[in-house]
This record gives structure tokens, C-alpha cells and sequence, in this order.
């Protein structure tokens, strides 16, 4: 019988449904133990987040702003200019962060003078010492192998939900392209970076099947961003209630179990939840949160929100000795 903290290529759906739903505090000790066992315990990353080109895509992903499918009031712009996307990554180092993920909304990256600039980009973040991440749609094996000899770190390509509910969500693209991606960003040797959504009308056993994918990878994926749904009026998902926080708890320290090694991110919803539920997803795995008052195109957790939240995780300053 597998040990809860043993890292598993052969999870069922039906296994990780029963974690996902034992007594909330079993899940809560469990998830924390096996955190510990795998996770430096008082670290949490702070990753920087900015779009370098904005809306106009020509994916029908329903959840996304970006989809030039919805009417969306989200402004377009073209790829933004290397020296423009540095200076934002030193600004980002110097308040702390210590890794700069640029996103794309493209279905796919073309060759040629957009793709050398995203080299460019690549090779400035790594210079600044940085962990560099990109999320820019599909690509080729080509691609991703010159994207790790520029010094990328990680590549973001999100599942985004189990295979069954995931043609409910996107019609554009399947989820045997996805998994091409991410085949050829491991072929390259970058790390993956791979996560979903909850909130967007998919069952418990959606996540879980999403999760049973993600542990089939060997090995599994180094990071992996759990996004709660920003429901954004005009998309398809726009009128959907934001999903209580204590599923984010539970999908967050499920995931840390089945993943233990993963560094799990606590990722686009986090504005929804009160300083105290973010920490409790902290205590159940998540040692990774997007620093920086926006994502892509919708806002985050606020400066003095986050300042408050990591003064709360760090050590207090040494008092005086309480002996009289
Ligand atoms: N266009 C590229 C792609 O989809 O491959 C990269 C950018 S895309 C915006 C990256 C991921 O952001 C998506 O796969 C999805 O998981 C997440 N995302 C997008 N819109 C979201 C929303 N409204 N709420 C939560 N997550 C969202
Ligand atoms: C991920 O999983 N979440 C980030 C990042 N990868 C690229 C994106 C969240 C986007 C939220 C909606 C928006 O701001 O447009
Ligand atoms: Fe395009 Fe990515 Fe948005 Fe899908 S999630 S519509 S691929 S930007």
C-alpha cells in the first residue's frame, strides 16, 4: 500500500477524489506533513507576471478575456519591446521577485523577428539572474529548443481541466495538442510549468482527472499554477460565482499530495481570498503566488495586501529577553 508522500505516476481519479474529500482536517495534516517532508517550509516565491502581447487571440478558450471570439473590453496591444519588457523585470527583481513568466495570448509561436525578440527577452531575464518563464501557446520542438539554449527556466502550458470536461472550455484546441507541448518543452529539458482552473463549472472528479494526468508525467512537472477562475464579463464563464475558498484549500493540498515535489503556485484568483485563507493554503502546499497588482489583463492582490501577507509569514523581530 503507497504512503501518503510517495511520489506515484499511477494515481486513479478515483484515488485522488477520496483525498480531495476526507474530513477537512485530515486533508489539511496530511498535505502540510508531506509539504514539509518535500518543501522548504518558510519559502514562497514570489513570481512576477506580465503580458508582452495583449488580447486578439484567435483561440475560443471561455474563460479568457483575451479571445478575439468574446466582446471583451480588453485592449489589444503588439508585442511589447524587449528594452520596455526588461526595465519591467528589473523593477520586478528589485521588489523581490525572483522569477519573470511573460505571457502571450497567441495560439501558437511563429518564426521569425517576434520570436527573436522573445530570445532576446529570454536571454535578458536569465542575465538578471532570474528564473525566466514564458507562456506563448503551442510550440514546436525547434522552438523549445531554442528557447532553453536562450536560458529559459520553465515553460507555462496549463491542462487547464481533466480530458473529459476540457471540450466544454475550448473547441480551438485539444488537449492532444497540449500535451505535444509539453512532451517537446521536456524534450528540450525546460522545466514544466503546468497547472488549471477551477471554478468554471467542472465536478470534483474533473480536477481530479486533470491531477491523475498531471502525475503521469515522469518526471512531474515542476510547477504547477492552480487558478481559481476570474469570471470576466462578455466571455462565455463571465456570470459565474467566484467558488468558495475552501475549495481552493482542498484543490490546492490535494494537489501538494499528489505532487509533492511540484512547486505549486497559488495563482490567478488569489484577490478573492482573505489574508488568512491564502495562508492556509500556504500551510496545505502552495509556496508560489504571482506578485504584481495585475496578471495579464485582470487585477491581483493589491502591493499593501501582499506587503501585509508576507510581514504575517516572516519571523517577528527579536524582542528583548521577557525575563525581568
Ligand atoms: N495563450 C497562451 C496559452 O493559452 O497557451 C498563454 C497565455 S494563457 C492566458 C495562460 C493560462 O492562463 C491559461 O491556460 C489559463 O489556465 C489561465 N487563464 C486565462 N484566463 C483566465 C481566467 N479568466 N481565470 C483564470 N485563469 C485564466
Ligand atoms: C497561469 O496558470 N495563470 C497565469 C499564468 N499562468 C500565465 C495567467 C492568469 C490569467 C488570469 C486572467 C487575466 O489576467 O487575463
Ligand atoms: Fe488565447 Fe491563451 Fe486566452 Fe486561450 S488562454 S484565448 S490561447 S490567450
Amino acid at each position: 500500500m503507497a504512503e501518503t508522500g510517495d511520489i506515484r505516476h499511477d494515481w486513479t481519479i478515483d484515488e485522488i477524489v477520496g483525498v480531495h474529500d476526507q474530513p477537512l482536517l485530515d486533508l489539511v495534516g496530511a498535505a502540510n506533513r508531506v509539504h514539509r517532508q518535500y518543501q522548504p517550509p518558510n519559502y514562497v516565491q514570489k513570481a512576477s507576471l506580465l503580458s508582452i502581447k495583449t488580447g486578439g487571440c484567435p483561440e475560443d478558450c471561455a474563460y479568457c478575456p483575451q479571445s478575439a471570439h468574446y466582446e471583451v473590453n480588453v485592449g489589444r496591444s503588439p508585442l511589447m519591446p524587449t528594452a520596455e519588457v526588461l526595465a519591467l523585470a528589473t523593477r520586478a527583481r528589485a521588489a523581490g521577485a525572483d522569477r519573470f513568466c511573460m505571457g502571450a495570448a497567441w495560439r501558437q509561436v511563429r518564426d521569425g523577428d517576434e520570436f527573436d525578440a522573445l530570445l532576446d527577452m529570454v536571454r535578458g531575464v536569465d542575465a538578471l539572474g532570474m528564473e525566466a518563464c514564458a507562456t506563448l501557446g503551442m510550440l514546436t520542438q525547434s522552438q523549445a529548443n531554442r528557447l532553453k539554449e536562450a536560458g529559459l527556466t520553465a515553460y507555462n502550458h496549463n491542462l487547464d481541466t481533466g480530458p473529459e470536461f476540457y471540450p466544454k472550455i475550448i473547441s480551438t484546441r485539444t488537449y492532444e495538442d497540449r500535451l505535444a507541448t509539453l512532451r517537446a518543452v521536456r524534450a528540450a529539458g525546460i522545466q514544466m510549468c503546468c497547472g488549471g482552473i477551477i471554478g468554471m463549472g467542472e465536478s470534483v472528479c474533473d480536477r481530479a482527472s486533470m491531477l491523475a494526468v498531471l502525475a503521469g508525467f515522469d518526471p512531474h512537472p515542476e510547477s504547477v499554477p492552480i487558478n481559481a477562475l476570474v469570471a470576466v464579463p462578455g466571455t462565455p464563464l463571465g456570470d459565474r460565482e467566484p467558488i468558495d475558498s475552501i475549495e481552493f484549500v482542498r484543490m490546492i493540498a490535494t494537489t501538494r499530495i499528489v505532487l509533492p515535489a511540484a512547486r505549486v503556485r497559488l495563482s490567478a484568483g488569489r484577490s478573492n481570498l482573505s489574508r488568512e485563507a491564502q495562508i492556509l493554503c500556504m500551510v496545505v502546499g502552495a509556496n508560489s503566488v504571482f506578485y504584481g497588482e495585475k496578471l495579464l489583463t485582470t487585477p491581483n492582490a493589491t502591493m499593501p495586501e501582499d506587503d501585509a501577507l508576507f510581514a504575517a509569514l516572516a519571523a517577528r523581530q527579536t524582542r528583548a529577553a521577557c525575563e525581568p
